[in-house]
């Protein structure tokens, strides 16, 4: 079939993008040891994956106390941030552009993962089902510390030094993970925030500190260099919330204003029978900003929710991992490779940045 929008042009901000496909982030928990620093394996990953249009970077922690997985990057020491250089330098030399994804993951950590082992951060103390991905293998999550209020501003800090990181390491812009069960979205949803402060209870209170966040982040960076990742209908990391269309209309609403360059909507992620009656395009129409759609995307689709106006821009993930030139393949309808999930997380350069291209 034809993609005559999927390969049209599109103004994101103060970026023209070629093409409307995006790389999604994606967590491959490959970054040195000890200091989670990006390494020039990961900036040839990232280099081989320039033909997207725009690169959202794997969730890096703003903070040590941010950090829930081992060997996930950073983004608050020296050494990261010249680690971050080499990766945005090769993208810019293969001439993409790359936006850092910036991550708290709140209650999703473990003592063994914290400075000092000190218990996870989070809006309530309400522990997430399953396990942690430490350096001693998968361990119990625990109960985690509910923050104090005064402690909030701190939290908002680290996301505008963060900012002011990522700008030094040559990102083009960041994107605040608000989504798949971290610490944001641990705020926004009532599942995990049980807060009688004034972030918690409303919706207005419980949309408090991700807006704080945007106006810290948007202060430092400029609002067309700023996006944000959400996931109403997620249930990823034992998230639950009793009235999504509400909780996502109004945080739209109040994102109006600060004329942010995208909304990235996680329409669907592992479990698909969660979304039926959440309404996607209302969202999209609530909002004045670009709607990059992501969640099992194919060519087809893809150009369908484009020319439907549904979307401006869609990001595929897991694809993207085996096929470092899928726009080349989307447009030529070329066999994909397939993602090998074994190597999915940590290891070396099998499964990372051996996949071929074509020809
Ligand atoms: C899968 C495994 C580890 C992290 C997300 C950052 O869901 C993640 C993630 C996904 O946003």
């Amino acid at each position: 079939m034809a993609f005559d929008t999927l390969f049209s042009e599109f103004k994101l901000g103060d970026l023209t993008l070629p093409h409307r496909i995006v790389m999604a982030p994606l967590t491959r928990s490959r970054s040195s040891q000890p200091g989670d620093i990006p390494n020039d394996m990961n900036a040839e990953y990232y280099q081989q994956r320039s033909t997207a249009a725009l690169i959202i970077s794997e969730a890096t922690q703003i903070s040590p106390q941010g950090k829930g997985y081992a060997f996930t990057p950073g983004i608050y020491s020296n050494e990261q941030i010249i680690g971050w250089k080499k990766v945005t330098d090769a993208v810019h030399a293969s001439g993409s552009r790359i936006f850092l994804q910036m991550w708290h993951v709140g209650r999703v950590s473990h003592t063994k993962l914290q400075p000092n082992n000190a218990l996870p951060v989070a809006p309530s103390a309400i522990a997430v089902e399953g396990q942690a991905f430490t350096y001693e293998g998968m361990l119990d999550f625990e109960t985690p510390r509910a923050l104090e209020t005064d402690e909030i501003s701190g939290i908002v800090e680290q996301y505008r030094q963060a900012a002011l990181n990522a700008k030094q390491a040559g990102f083009d812009g960041v994107e605040i993970h608000a989504a798949n069960g971290y610490l944001l979205e641990q705020f926004l949803k009532d599942g995990t925030n049980k807060r009688d402060d004034i972030y918690g209870g409303s919706i207005e209170n419980r949309t408090r500190i991700v807006l704080e966040v945007v106006q810290a982040v948007t202060d430092v960076l400029g609002s067309e260099h700023v996006g944000i990742r959400i996931s109403p209908t997620g249930t990823f990391n034992s998230m639950t919330e009793s009235n999504p269309q509400a909780l996502f209309n109004y945080l739209v609403e109040k994102l109006n204003p600060f004329n942010l360059a995208y909304i990235h909507v996680v329409e669907r992620f592992g479990d698909v029978t969660s979304n039926n009656e959440f309404d996607f395009v209302q969202l999209r129409r609530l909002f004045n900003g670009a709607y990059i759609a992501n969640g099992g995307y194919t060519g087809k689709s893809a150009e369908q929710s484009l020319t439907e106006d549904n979307s401006d821009l869609i990001a595929f993930g897991v694809p993207f991992i085996a096929n470092p030139d899928l726009p080349e393949r989307i447009k030529q309808g070329a066999e994909l490779n397939v993602a090998d999930q074994n190597t999915f997380y940590g290891g070396d350069a099998k499964g990372y940045t051996d996949y071929p291209r074509l020809g």
